[in-house]
């Protein structure tokens, strides 16, 4: 009986499929952003630990108790603004530059820590072409979106949740402001969702980094490019739903695995 391939086999297979194809698309997840710092969701000491999603990244929660909401995400700010890129992100920002003529490469981010937009910038400074920015389908943490016009700002560092009446309101309309988030029941943004699934539909490769792959529709992604026969490649040092659905799946660190996988 064929022994199942080993590590090294699956790796090279995915080299393979990464140097042979013309348009890849990556979707990353917490889990690219973990080795900077950054907590997940669901993983050991993840976000998520001390409280359940529905508590804190809804609009029903932001409704209920804004002060709270706050409290997290200023938190969450907090830790994100002493994280740098690792080498991951270095290497999907460089992938997205160093692409041979007539190929394309789009990054596709679940997260909203801006860890992939600064390795963009990072990796676009060494070189002619402008930074690839990713799709961030969830939004920004550094940003804030007033909750009654919409008006969008750069996040404001320090919140005081002291109390609801202090909370950060909008300069134009007085409406309170909200971290620039999709939350849970709410819509991602059409024109961004289209622009992926179109990407994925017509990719050769899905590169799937740090994902648990529960959270739609974003976890739908490599499910279009698995539809067009294309190829799946996930990066993840545990087993998710994505893992048998996958062509092929590397347990392993994105720090350990995603630069020596790019080259
Ligand atoms: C919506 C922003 C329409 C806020 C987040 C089917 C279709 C549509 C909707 C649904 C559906 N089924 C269910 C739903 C509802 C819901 C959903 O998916 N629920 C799940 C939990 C079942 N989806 C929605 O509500 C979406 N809205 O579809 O609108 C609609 C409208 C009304 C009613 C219904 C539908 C909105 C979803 C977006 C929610 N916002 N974040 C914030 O960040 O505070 S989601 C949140 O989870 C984060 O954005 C995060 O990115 C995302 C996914 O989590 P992961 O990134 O995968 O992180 P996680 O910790 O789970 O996993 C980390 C992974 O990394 C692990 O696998 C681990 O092994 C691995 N790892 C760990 N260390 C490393 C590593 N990998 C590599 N290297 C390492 N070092
Ligand atoms: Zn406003």
């Amino acid at each position: 009986m064929a022994s199942s391939p080993d590590a090294n086999e699956i790796e090279s297979r995915a080299r393979a499929h990464i140097a042979a194809a013309r348009r890849i698309v990556v979707l990353t997840g917490a889990g690219v952003s973990a080795e900077s710092g950054v907590p997940t969701f669901r993983g050991p000491g993840g976000l998520w630990r001390s409280r359940r999603p529905e508590e804190l990244a809804t609009p029903e929660a932001f409704a209920r108790d804004p002060r709270l909401v706050w409290e997290w995400y200023a938190w969450r700010r907090s830790v994100v603004a002493g994280c740098a890129p690792n080498a991951a992100h270095l290497a999907l920002a460089r992938l997205a530059l160093a692409r041979r003529p007539h190929t394309s490469t789009l990054l596709v981010t679940q997260n909203v820590d801006g860890l992939h937009h600064c390795a963009a910038d990072l990796a676009a400074r060494d070189a002619d072409p402008a930074p690839a920015y990713p799709l961030e389908v969830h939004g920004a943490i550094h940003r804030d979106r007033c909750s009654r016009c919409a008006r969008r700002t750069q996040g404001l560092s320090a919140i005081d949740t002291t109390s609801e009446d202090r909370l950060p309101r909008c300069e134009s309309c007085g409406g309170l402001l909200r971290p620039d988030v999709v939350w849970f029941g709410e819509s991602l943004d059409a024109d961004i969702l289209e622009e992926a699934f179109d990407a994925a539909s017509r990719a050769d490769v899905c590169l799937v980094v740090g994902t648990s792959a529960v959270v739609y529709p974003a976890a739908a992604i490599p499910e279009a490019t698995l539809a067009r026969g294309g190829a799946v490649i996930e990066v993840n040092p545990d087993v998710t739903p994505l893992t048998p659905r996958a062509t092929l799946s590397l347990r392993g660190t994105a720090v350990e695995t995603v630069p020596a996988l790019l080259g």
